[in-house]
């Protein structure tokens, strides 16, 4: 046999998949069923990296599974090719954006195909293609008509050197990131997305995706959606006609109000301080200017030292009547809730820090050393103490947070905090002094920026201020040249500069008007681009419902847990959007979600600056694709990172040569009866072929990598110490090495299918089922959880269907106990392994 030279048949398999197209997408009459697997598309920053060569063979694993299983499998790819680092790169080089965008696109289109990705390479799109982009303004527009897109001035960080804008997370202890200047505040009117008006969807709807997509990304997606349960409560202001309403998760201790506290950037603050004398006016305009140097993230901090302004007013306690002082201090945030807070200082460490500061009175209403059923004791350097801890507050500086009996609060008093929260509520209802409220930590998607490389608003701005829409037949409005634009960041938008592209008529009385000079987030761009690929050279729409109704929601989606927050939360937003909209009938876009982990040199991250980068091309060039691909599913469970220094390319290079070898120590024909073959090496081969899948689906990729490792060996003994390369157990075992090879090292694969004696394409051949008498019987231990709790275990059998496993899972008395009168919402069952039950809460 020939030598296995890598770079050989890398060549002649592309040409063969250019002229084959085995993963081609576009028959209507296909008759298998479907599946859509999705992997994060790609920014192009450059060539494909480490990371991307993670990322992309593993999402392949998944898709070339599913076409082995029998199903037509939509596996596309595309660019995400807005943004930033092309802008910035176009200015430091004084180029348009575009020719260094498209050269990259070019340069990864061209990596990607050699690395063997099975994309469907018709549906390729780029964001930055005004046939793309068209679309986000159809989107823009839609949201528009339903008042979900508007505008609004607000408080941005702004660095008065740089002339930008910042992100919160680009300031740093108060300066630029870049520059080290002081960032500043300053007030710009923006584009957001109402993404709020779908916050409790948003929410509820993480529980269907319970056991399907990683708890640490639902976990994160319910923190930064943030609903909190409580109550607005209504304080009369002296010397006000309208009262105040604060937002409160604790109406069980409003007698414990002892003073009120507004932010001091809000417009309640300024108007009681424009009623206060010039002193107090003064201090507050000296206070605030200190304040807004400070970022959001830093006013979180629990720990500064707390500092504010008394503002000479009071408010009055709707249920005990009491006069209590009206205090501004920057912990307090103008842009959640009310903006303005009841401070109980015995029971809030905040407002107990801030009393301790200002010598505010403390009044404590919990007594937490009652017992409450339930309620976690009070523990003392271990132990529960024969003699509590006096209920001191003020003297000891600890806020009383825990459970108790309330005291010192009239009709709650030896309530409990959840008893004593309903019935204030009922309280203040019935006083018309306040109502159930909830409020949620999630802000409006800030949707404008003032760069160039992005979609432009479909929005004229008339003489009068008022917006203009685009009609749809007026799209793709399209972004000029920026030649002879100023790309350079000033807070204002390059566009604004092209005087020819800004300068229209308002269609409606032909006076002059502006268009609007801002770009939108790319990450608007992200938000549908799924849809878009099942209909992606459509010129009439953004995407056909029909063609949705096929294919979407996507059933496996890929990618990186660096956008477990943003990305998904507004791809989850918009698909809600679009259901209402009636363009699509489902109302989440990722149906699983699978996050694989970092590739990571000696224990930390890659980049050119700690001189720690290896080059993909490199590899490739060293090790050849195949083993790449497979060093990246075997080095462990895909969640973890992968550190490269850690794995052996080329001990995955040796070992697919050696694999290679056996289709060619082969020497039977295909039409050979396997029942004639080595009964030892069969039942390692069937026993193979009847786990693969379900390790596969549980994401178990280096432990198949590991059996069919295990596999090849148990056939070369066969062939050297066995029955030798005529068995026909020989034969059955190197075309199921190929199989399953064909899942992580297609190149090595084809080219054992085609040794064996098949035409191409061995991606297409289906997976072979296992023949039940040649596996040994045996048990697994299924987990049953209750909403994610582990609850009981099961001994099934490793084939059990879902059904009868669910069945069994209903019936036993421990669920039975745990669900109790809940409702069972829906019962996510992977056999063999678990079984969670989700009910209603
Ligand atoms: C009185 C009280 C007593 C509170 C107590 C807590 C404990 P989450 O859970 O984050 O929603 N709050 C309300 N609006 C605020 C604002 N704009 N800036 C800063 N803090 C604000 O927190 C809700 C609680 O945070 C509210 O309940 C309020 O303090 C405070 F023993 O009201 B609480």
């Amino acid at each position: 046999a020939p030598g296995y030279d890598v770079a050989r048949i890398q060549e002649k398999w592309q040409a063969v998949w250019d002229e084959l197209q085995p993963f081609n997408t576009s028959d209507p009459d296909d008759p298998r069923p479907r599946k859509y697997v999705l992997d994060m598309f790609p920014y192009p920053s450059g060539d494909l990296h480490m990371g991307h060569a993670e990322a992309y063979a593993l999402g392949d694993v998944i898709a070339r599974y599913w076409r082995q299983q029998g199903f037509n499998v939509l596996h596309p790819i595309g660019w995400d090719s807005f943004g930033l680092p092309a802008e910035n790169a176009a200015i430091k080089r004084g180029i348009d954006p575009r020719p260094w965008t498209y050269d990259n696109i070019a340069q990864q289109r061209k990596s990607m195909k050699q690395y063997a990705a099975s994309f469907d390479w018709d549906r390729v799109l780029h964001t930055s293609d005004p046939e793309y982009y068209k679309w986000n303004q159809w989107l823009f527009l839609k949201l528009y008509e339903k008042g979900l897109a508007y505008r609004k001035a607000s408080w941005v960080n702004w660095c008065p050197k740089d002339q930008t804008v910042l992100a919160n997370e680009q300031v740093v202890d108060g300066a630029c990131e870049r520059c080290g200047t002081i960032v500043v505040k300053k007030k710009l009117t923006q584009w957001y997305f109402k993404i709020t008006d779908y916050a409790d969807r948003l929410l509820d709807d993480l529980n269907q995706l319970e056991g399907f997509w990683p708890s640490k990304v639902l976990a994160m997606q319910r923190n930064w959606i943030g609903r909190s349960m409580g109550a607005d409560v209504d304080f009369a202001i002296e010397g006000r006609a309208e009262p105040v309403s604060v937002f409160t998760t604790r109406p069980d201790t409003l007698f414990g109000a002892t003073f009120m506290v507004v932010a001091p950037d809000s417009e309640l603050a300024a108007e009681l301080v424009a009623g206060a004398d010039a002193e107090v006016a003064a201090q507050f305009a000296a206070y605030l200017a200190d304040v807004q140097k400070n970022t959001e993230i830093e006013r979180q901090d629990a720990t500064r030292e707390k500092t504010g302004v008394f503002l000479g007013r009071y408010a009055v306690n709707p249920v005990n009547g009491e006069r209590v002082p009206i205090w501004s201090a920057d912990y307090v945030l103008a842009d959640y809730g009310h903006g303005a807070i009841m401070a109980v200082p015995a029971h809030d460490q905040r407002d107990l820090d801030f009393a301790r500061t200002f010598g505010l009175p403390v009044r404590v209403v919990v007594d937490t050393n009652a017992p409450i059923t339930g309620a976690i004791p009070v523990v003392v350097d271990g132990e529960v103490p024969d003699e509590l801890p006096p209920l001191d507050p003020a003297g000891t500086g600890i806020a009383l947070v825990g459970d108790g009996r309330m005291i010192n609060s009239g009709p709650l008093d030896g309530l409990s905090k959840t008893n004593a929260i309903a019935r204030m509520i009922e309280i203040l209802e019935a006083g018309g002094t306040g109502r159930a409220a909830k409020n949620f930590r999630l802000r409006d998607w800030l949707i404008s920026r003032q760069r160039y490389w992005g979609t432009p608003i479909p929005i004229i701005h008339a003489e009068n201020g008022d917006l203009i829409p685009l009609s749809e037949d007026q799209l793709p409005l399209e972004l000029p040249s920026a030649e002879g634009l100023d790309l350079s960041p000033r807070g204002t938008s390059p566009l604004g500069g092209d005087e020819e592209w800004m300068s229209v008529t308002n269609p409606i009385d032909g006076s002059p008007a502006r268009r609007d000079p801002d770009t939108m987030d790319t990450f608007v761009d992200s938000s549908w681009y799924f849809l878009r690929f099942l209909d992606p050279h459509d010129d009439a729409r953004a995407f056909d419902p029909a063609e949705a109704e096929r294919w979407a929601p996507v059933d496996q989606y890929v990618g990186g847990v660096t956008h477990a927050i943003l990305h998904l939360l507004y791809a989850r937003f918009i698909t809600k959007v679009l259901y209402d909209l009636g363009y699509v009938t489902f109302t989440e876009p990722f149906s699983a979600l699978l996050n694989q982990g970092m590739v990571l040199m000696d224990g930390s991250a890659m980049s050119k600056s700690k001189g720690n980068l290896v080059r993909l091309s490199d590899q490739i060039d060293e090790h050849g694709v195949d083993a790449i691909r497979l060093t990246m599913a075997f080095a462990g469970p895909p969640e973890d990172d992968i550190d490269w220094a850690d794995v052996a390319p080329h001990a995955s290079a040796k070992f697919l040569a050696r694999a290679w070898r056996l289709a060619h120590d082969v020497t039977s024909a295909p039409e050979v009866e396997w029942k004639s073959g080595d009964a030892a090496l069969r039942r390692v081969t069937h026993q193979f072929l009847a786990d693969a899948p379900g390790l596969i689906e549980a994401f178990k990729f280096n432990v198949v990598v590991a059996r069919i490792m295990e596999l090849v060996n148990a056939t070369r003994k066969a062939i050297d110490s066995g029955p030798g390369g005529a068995d026909a157990a020989v034969r059955e075992a190197a075309e199921t090495v190929a199989l399953g090879l064909s899942l992580f090292s297609p190149y090595t694969a084809e080219e054992m299918w085609e040794t064996l004696g098949y035409p191409p394409s061995v991606a297409l051949y289906g997976w072979r089922k296992a023949d039940p008498t040649l596996l040994v019987a045996e048990s697994v231990t299924c987990v049953v959880q209750v909403d994610g709790k582990l609850r009981d275990r099961l001994d099934v059998s490793p084939r059990i269907s879902p059904e009868a496993l669910e069945a069994q899972v209903r019936a036993l008395p421990s669920v039975a106990r745990t669900v109790g009168d809940r409702a069972i919402i829906s019962v996510i069952v992977r056999a063999p392994r678990l079984v969670n039950v989700v009910t209603a809460h």
